[in-house]
């Protein structure tokens, strides 16, 4: 995915961009705001956009529930770019979201008008044929249901997204942008690693969770969201009841649902929340939960406070949701296996919800 975008010859000049959505400059000339409309794990990945939008491009940005957006759309502001993420691009509500959007903006003054961006694996679709611009995730078609290789193509044009604006705007410096860009260019390589060198031992730690009614997830800050994906990938695909919290929340409320029976999975890299993310799985194996760390290879901190490791190779915090979310799916996917189940198609899902 990540090839698609780059600019051919990039300089390393400040204020010119090594990314080329293919997208006019009109429709990011002076974004104040930017809007996402998404559901289910589009959602997920768009708060991760959001993450890297505000963090390192400095644009303030909202992520709606597309199934809400019709019964409380959000009060107009001027220079806004709305964007609807749809992994089939027909979902009906998003489709929905964004059609408001273009009417109630359509007589307003030029720097009031909607300027609609799709971001979709399916170029052909009804988003793309709505919206007058795409960014094709370059993903492919799902097999199955439940989303997961679109995931990580979301993210990536996510962080291509990113750069393009944090150059332009010259909120990151090019020695940054580069180092980014790097980073980016290794992940293909290490998400192979993972699927190589962990696939058999969460094949076997999934047996223990067969029998498993309760799940939660934790992450913080970039990591959340993978927290809320996991959880749901669980409960899309092994029929488990799971859920995902910022990290910090655990205390005001959901730790009085941890006991030996209610394993905990945290998310946890290296990086600015580290430290954080570790006390608070610490409170949650004090209510005798046992603790999974999805964290770094031979992490020795990690090692003493986590029951079981999912590991990730080292990678900078900022690019870790592409690594930590493999291992959060494949956990799901062998606990759905194991349990008998049709992991392509589970029971009550659409592929794409078209009412
Ligand atoms: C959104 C979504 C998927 C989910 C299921 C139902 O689809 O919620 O994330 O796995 O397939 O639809 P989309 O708008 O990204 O196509």
């Amino acid at each position: 995915c990540l090839e698609a975008y780059l600019s051919s010859g990039w300089q390393s000049e400040a204020g010119t961009s090594p990314i080329n959505l293919g997208l006019p400059s009109e429709l990011f000339s002076e974004v104040q705001q930017i809007q996402i409309v998404a559901c289910g794990t589009s959602w997920h990945a768009a708060l991760v956009g959001k993450y890297l939008l505000e963090q390192l491009a400095g644009i303030p940005t909202n992520v709606h529930y597309a199934s809400e957006f019709r019964y409380a759309p959000p009060p107009l502001t001027p220079n806004t770019l709305t964007i609807g993420i749809s992994q089939s691009g027909e979902t009906a509500d998003t489709l929905a979201a964004l059609t408001m959007e273009q009417q109630r903006r359509a007589d307003k003054e030029p720097r009031w008008q909607a300027r609609l961006l799709g971001i979709t694996n399916r170029p052909e679709s009804s988003l793309a044929q709505l919206v007058p611009h795409i960014i094709d995730t370059h993903g492919g078609i799902e097999i199955g249901v439940a989303a997961t290789k679109s995931f990580v193509a979301q993210l990536m044009a996510f962080y291509c997204l990113t750069l393009d604006f944090a150059a332009h705007r010259q909120s990151l410096s090019t020695t940054e942008i580069e180092k980014m860009l790097g980073g980016l260019q290794q992940l293909p390589a290490q998400m192979e690693l993972i699927l190589e060198s962990q696939e058999r031992y969460i094949e076997e730690l999934a047996h223990s969770y067969v029998d498993t009614t309760d799940f939660i997830f934790v992450g913080r800050g970039i990591s959340f969201p993978i927290a809320l994906e996991g959880a749901l990938k669980l409960k899309e695909i092994s029929y488990i009841h799971a859920e995902g919290y910022p990290s910090g929340e655990l205390k005001h409320g959901p730790i009085a649902l941890l006991d030996a029976k209610v394993p905990v999975v945290s998310i946890a890299i290296p990086g600015k929340v580290y430290e954080k993310a570790l006390s608070n799985a610490q409170e949650a194996k004090a209510r005798d939960s046992e603790l999974i760390g999805v964290t770094q290879l031979n992490d020795e901190e990690a090692a003493e406070i986590f029951d079981k490791i999912l590991p990730v190779p080292p990678v900078d915090e900022l690019l870790s949701p592409i690594l930590t979310v493999i291992p959060l799916q494949l956990l799901a996917y062998h606990i759905a296996a194991r349990r008998g189940l049709d992991v392509d198609q589970p029971r009550n899902l659409a592929k794409s919800v078209t009412v």
